[in-house]
């Protein structure tokens, strides 16, 4: 999964993408390199962050998805459930909210409407304080039963389970500890039953680990997510496709025996 996001202050892409022209080039770039959806947003969530107005979301959005419509598949990276709706009419195919449904209460029934596929992502707390003092007895345990009832609550608002993906929220009310803890014993995520979608990409985690500044935080993440495939995760939300498509081909062939032979380019 590609990473579009249409934002002047994302935490390591703001502003890259933020003419539409532009966002649409690089999500067909990202789609060439191997991505097999691009994930679009309009709005940050990084830590500290204040939402957007609905106006300012669509007027960012849409645009994007009417140049990519029909041509790239899309997933909208949305909480608000008028931005989905206008997002899956513009050709859509899953809506990634990182409130698992708890923020905006008409979006279940957009999604359960339309036959959308779901992402239903763990936070601990809102963008604006979420990284303040993160806490947790267990935060494996606590981010399974999150997703575990989340997951209930999307299938009986109407949204059918086969349809739905869930994702610890790696970086949202989370230490370094409490990422590392999630990779280290992410098949207790895997035993859901679900899908599990990963978002490591760049993130402040990996500064701390590394040294380094986003977006030189590439390395960093393909580790991360060579070992998320390793544990069961099946989606990687990634700004660098073409590496993390590299390293996931080697790794899975690693992990498989089975290969085959990718053209020189
Ligand atoms: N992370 C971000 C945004 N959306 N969605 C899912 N499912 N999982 C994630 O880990 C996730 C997400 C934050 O990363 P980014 O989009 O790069 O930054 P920003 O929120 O500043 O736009």
């Amino acid at each position: 999964m590609g990473v579009i996001n249409v934002t002047p202050d994302s935490f390591s892409d703001g502003g890259v993408h933020f003419d539409a022209d532009v966002a649409a080039i690089a999500a067909r770039a990202m789609i060439a390199d191997g991505a097999a959806i691009v994930d679009v947003g309009g709005e940050s969530t990084r830590p500290g962050s204040d939402g957007v107005t609905l106006d300012e979301e669509l007027r960012r959005v849409v645009p994007v998805l009417e140049r990519l419509r029909g041509e790239v598949p899309v997933s909208i990276d949305t909480a608000k459930a008028e931005v989905a709706r206008r997002a899956l009419a513009l050709g859509a195919e899953l809506v990634n909210d990182v409130t698992a449904l708890r923020g905006d209460p008409g979006l279940a029934g957009v999604v359960a409407d339309t036959g959308a596929y779901l992402c239903l992502m763990h936070m601990q707390g809102e963008p604006r304080t979420m990284q303040l003092e993160p806490r947790y007895d267990d935060v494996v345990s606590e981010v399974a039963a999150f997703l575990e009832e989340r997951l209930a609550a999307a299938v009986d608002a109407g949204v059918p389970e086969e349809r739905i993906c869930v994702d610890p929220g790696i970086g949202f009310g989370k230490t370094v500890e409490h990422n590392l803890e999630l990779l280290r014993r992410l098949d207790e995520i895997v035993a859901i039953g679900r899908p599990v979608v990963i978002g490591t990409s760049r993130k402040s985690f990996i500064g701390k680990l590394t040294g380094r500044e986003a977006p030189d935080r590439v390395a960093g993440t393909l580790a991360t997510n060579v070992l998320a495939l390793e544990r069961g995760a099946e989606v990687f939300r990634v700004h660098d496709v073409r590496p993390t498509v590299d390293a996931l081909k080697v790794a899975t062939a690693t992990l498989t025996g089975q290969w085959t032979k990718t053209q020189t380019t």
